[in-house]
Parts: C-alpha cells; structure tokens; sequence
C-alpha cells in the first residue's frame, strides 16, 4: 500500500441529549476522520480511520486539536518515510510509529484508515479479517449522570423499552449508591454496572462496597489511571468484580494489571490502546488468562462503531459492550447509521474496517479540513 496523501476532516456533530461523566458533560462530539488516499497494486483506495479524542483532555491526555497536531507534526511525516525504504501496511504502522511516545488515539485512526484501504483493496470485511465467526453483538447502553433519580429512571426505562440488553451507568462520589439502588429495586435483575471514570481514591472503599449489594456485573475504573497497586487492593475489598479502562493503555498493561489482580475483567477501547490490532492481541491475553473482556465506546460515529460491532464478535468478548445504536447519541450519523435490533447490532461483511462518512454529511458538519501531503 501506498500513502498518497492524507484529508483530516473535523466535524461536530450534536448529542441528541448531554452526556454527563464523573469528568464533564458533553452536548456535542467533536471528531476527527481520517481520510487516507492510498495507491493499491495501481489502483486508488480511499481508507478511513477515525480519532477517538474527545474535544478536552479529561478522560485521558489526548485531546483533538494535539490528535490533529501529532499526526500533521510527527506521525504522517513517519509513514510517509517509512515507505521510502519499505511499503507500508496496517499491520506495520505501530513499529514506524513506536517512537513517539503516547498519543495512542491518533495512531490508532491512522492505523484504522490504512487498515480499511488494504481490507477494501482486497474486499475483505474487517470480521472476516479478525476471523469473528458470529453475525451479531449483543448491544449495552451508557447512561450518563442524570439531574435527578425519577429522571434517571425514565431515561434507563425508554433505553430498556429500545432492547437494550445491559444498563451502565456513570457514576461520581455523592451519585452512586442511591442512584444504583434505585435502578436495581425498579427495573430488578436486568444485566447492570456502573463506570466511575477515575473519580474515587483508596479511601472511598466503604462506599464502593455498598454498590456489592446491587449485583452489578462490575465496576469500572474506580480509581485513577495510575493507581494499579490501588486497584488491587480495593479488588480485594470489594465482592463485585472490578474493570479497567482508562488504566490499560497497551497490551503490557493489561498483563501487569491481571497479574496484580487491579482487574478481573477489561474494557477494550482500540482507540485507548494504540489500534484495532493492539486491542486483538489484549483480547488474546485476556482470553488466555481467563479473563472477560467488553468492548467499550468513545462515542464514535458509525465509522468507528462498525468497526467495535466487528472486534466483539472474537469469542473472548463475553460480556456485553457500549456497542448501541446510532441513535443513542446522534440524530444524523456521519455514515449509513448503527441499528440496534432487539438488542442485537449486526457485524458488518462489507469491505472495509467500517462505512463511509457521506460527503453531504461531512459538509454539513463539517468545521475544518486540512490536507497532509507526502
Ligand atoms: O468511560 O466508557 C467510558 C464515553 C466517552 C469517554 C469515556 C467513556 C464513554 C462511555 C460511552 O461510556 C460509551 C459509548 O460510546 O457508548
Ligand atoms: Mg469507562
């Protein structure tokens, strides 16, 4: 495969309601696509790759505008070497970019674009590449944080009425106990967990082992990024199982983080760990050591929410993922949307990693355009 240029598209695209974590509320998703006009044994293929980053670093360091800044800088000037001595392929662009440091989200949509160029140029489907067998995923919702219980109720009821076939909420210190509890006694044994985002310490265990009474599937990311040690030793105090997010960056965390039991469970985000094929190999170790794994969401377009509906039909992807409906999050999607069918969303055989954004879709939201030559 060769790069022949790159078109970074910034759209912003508004929630159909705020989308409230431990960490801020959104009312729009500002998301970076990545357009990669590549040249395949002589023929033109577009590929396209989309950045996870949120408009503010607050769920990790990475925020659009560096996304945008660390590709145009330091990452395509790499690929565009690199393949001056060898061609370039999906597979190949984590060792070319290995050097600089971090920035797992922008790597990860450069990785996705050329991946989806190499899988159209030879028309095979993302699933079929992976080798997922299955022709559906089970489909989750997060609920954000609400401004009151009775509202949290409807809003957990209209998503339960859809099919959604497991309830995450988000929940901070002073919004969660009463908040679960509430869910728990109204809707009963429906398949439920909760996600912290960071937003507790070590010494917010007594109220972390009160949600032990609601028979949730698991917590997610009580703690802060770093504190893997910290994880552990709440695991051990609490009954309900604990999950990592934003703590696993790479398939090296998630070893550390199973070996020190900070997590009996996963929630793998390509975009978190650096790519689509980082994120195979954490589902492989996790597999191999007896751990469950989920596929989580950064809000993405129907782009990047094809792609997840395909990683979690690998077997590994017992527990049921943030894979929902466009709908759940945009009126007006920038591709064909996600349907959620009685609870299920469909794996994609098309060719590709995912669909294309539409062009009447990319003007209308569209806020920026920038084009990065060799
Ligand atoms: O922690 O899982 C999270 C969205 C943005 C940032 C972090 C998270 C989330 C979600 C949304 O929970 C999941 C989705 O896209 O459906
Ligand atoms: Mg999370």
């Amino acid at each position: 495969l060769h790069l022949e240029e790159v078109v970074l598209h910034l759209v912003r695209m508004p929630l159909v309601s705020p989308f409230t974590t431990s960490f801020g509320t959104e009312t729009e998703r500002l998301a970076l696509l990545v357009e990669a006009r590549t040249t395949v044994a002589g023929r033109e293929v577009v590929g396209w790759g989309e950045c996870v980053a949120q408009e503010e670093p607050t769920y990790s360091a990475e925020y659009v505008a560096g996304a945008q800044s660390v590709m145009v800088d330091h990452l395509l000037p790499r690929l565009f070497a690199a393949q001056r001595e060898r061609p370039l392929s999906a597979e190949t662009v984590g060792e070319v970019l290995h050097p600089v440091v971090g920035h797992p989200m922008a790597k990860a949509a450069l990785e996705m674009a050329l991946l989806d160029a190499q899988l159209r140029a030879s028309g095979t489907s993302f699933a079929d590449y992976l080798g997922v067998t299955v022709d559906r995923v089970p489909s989750g919702v997060s609920v954000g944080i609400q401004d009151s219980v009775p509202q949290l109720l409807d809003v957990v009821e209209g998503y339960l009425d859809q099919g959604y076939r497991r309830i995450k909420l988000k929940i901070k210190p002073g919004r969660d106990v009463e908040e679960t509890r509430a869910v728990r006694e109204r809707f009963g044994d429906v398949p439920l967990q909760v996600d912290a985002n960071a937003a507790y310490t070590l010494a917010d265990a007594a109220v972390l082992r009160r949600l032990d009474a609601f028979d949730l599937l698991l917590v997610e990311q009580p703690l802060a990024e770093d504190d893997l040690r910290q994880h552990a030793l709440l695991a051990r105090q609490l009954r309900t199982p604990v999950c990592l997010d934003e703590s696993v960056v790479s398939a090296a965390r998630a070893a550390d983080a199973l070996a020190m039991g900070a997590a009996s469970i996963v929630n793998i985000k390509p975009g978190r760990v650096g790519g689509y094929l980082e994120a195979r190999r954490i589902h492989d170790l996790c597999r191999a050591s007896g751990a469950a794994v989920w596929c989580g969401g950064m809000l993405e377009t129907g782009l990047g929410r094809t792609a997840n509906a395909a990683l979690a039909g690998l077997p590994g992807f017992t527990l049921t993922g943030d894979i929902s409906g466009s709908d759940r999050f945009y009126a007006e999607d920038v591709t064909e949307p996600v349907r959620m069918v009685e609870g299920w969303v469909a794996v994609s055989r098309e060719p590709g990693v995912g669909p294309s954004p539409e062009p009447a879709r990319l003007e209308a939201f569209g806020v920026g355009r920038q084009l990065v030559e060799a």
